[in-house]
């Protein structure tokens, strides 16, 4: 089904999937990637719940700049977070050797000051936790899902404590960042549980074994 859906007919399946009216509808849409799916419903409702792209907070003049500039920084915030700490992380959690963990924890590291930069050189000062201060926008809605990810696995399987290395790397703005998103009511209804993170779902191991001694298989008919 996600094929027919994606513009790449050879696209894995994946979520998101977020459809707009309903199957027969002129303006019927199904959407795909989650920067899309969640831009298209913070523009369409942007005044409930909470305003998840709003005005650079502060600022006078016109609305639409000013709207446009909350963007472009959440946008930046979003690039450094997903482009640097999520792969480092994903790094870390496949490192099989010593030496090997070691490179890439360093790596990590690195990316976790550059985070902090980011918060500290485009975030907004009005003394809230967030990207732009006491608004939850999508600086956290995108990146939120991969922090609670990390916060149940760094801990589990590699032994680190991502909170201690932003004190002694005195990464004070990504500390309160980290706590702030771990802490949101609305994260936690709807995040499963850090035990269930931290393991793999009944049957997944299994599952992918099963694809690999396929893939074995299909590989030893290729040649
Ligand atoms: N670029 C896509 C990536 C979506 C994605 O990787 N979704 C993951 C969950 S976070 C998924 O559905 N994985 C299923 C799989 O790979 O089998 C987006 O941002 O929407």
């Amino acid at each position: 089904m996600y094929k027919t859906i994606h513009p790449d007919h050879q696209a894995g399946a994946k979520v998101p999937i977020l459809e707009v009216g309903f199957p027969g509808e002129k303006d019927y849409v199904q959407l795909v990637e989650s920067s899309v799916c969640t831009k298209y419903i913070a523009t369409a409702w942007p005044y409930r719940g909470a305003d998840l792209l709003p005005a650079w907070p502060g600022l006078l003049g016109d609305i639409h700049a000013r709207e446009a500039l909350a963007a472009a920084r959440i946008d930046l915030f979003v690039d450094m977070y997903m482009g640097n700490v999520v792969p480092g992380y994903y790094r870390l959690m496949k490192s099989k050797k010593k030496s090997e963990l070691k490179k890439n924890y360093e790596k990590f590291l690195h990316a976790l000051v550059k985070v902090d930069n980011c918060l500290r050189m485009h975030g907004c000062e009005d003394g809230g936790p967030f990207f732009i201060g006491c608004n939850f926008t999508l600086a956290e809605c995108l990146t939120a899902p991969f922090v609670v990810r990390m916060l149940a696995n760094l801990p589990y399987h590699r032994s680190i404590d991502i909170f201690e290395d932003c004190q002694s790397l005195n990464l004070a703005k990504l500390l309160k960042w980290l706590e702030a998103v771990r802490d949101r009511e609305s994260l936690a209804l709807t995040s499963p549980s850090i035990a269930s993170l931290s393991k793999p779902p009944k049957g997944f191991v299994e599952m992918h074994l099963t694809k690999l001694e396929r893939l074995q298989q299909w590989l030893t008919f290729a040649r």
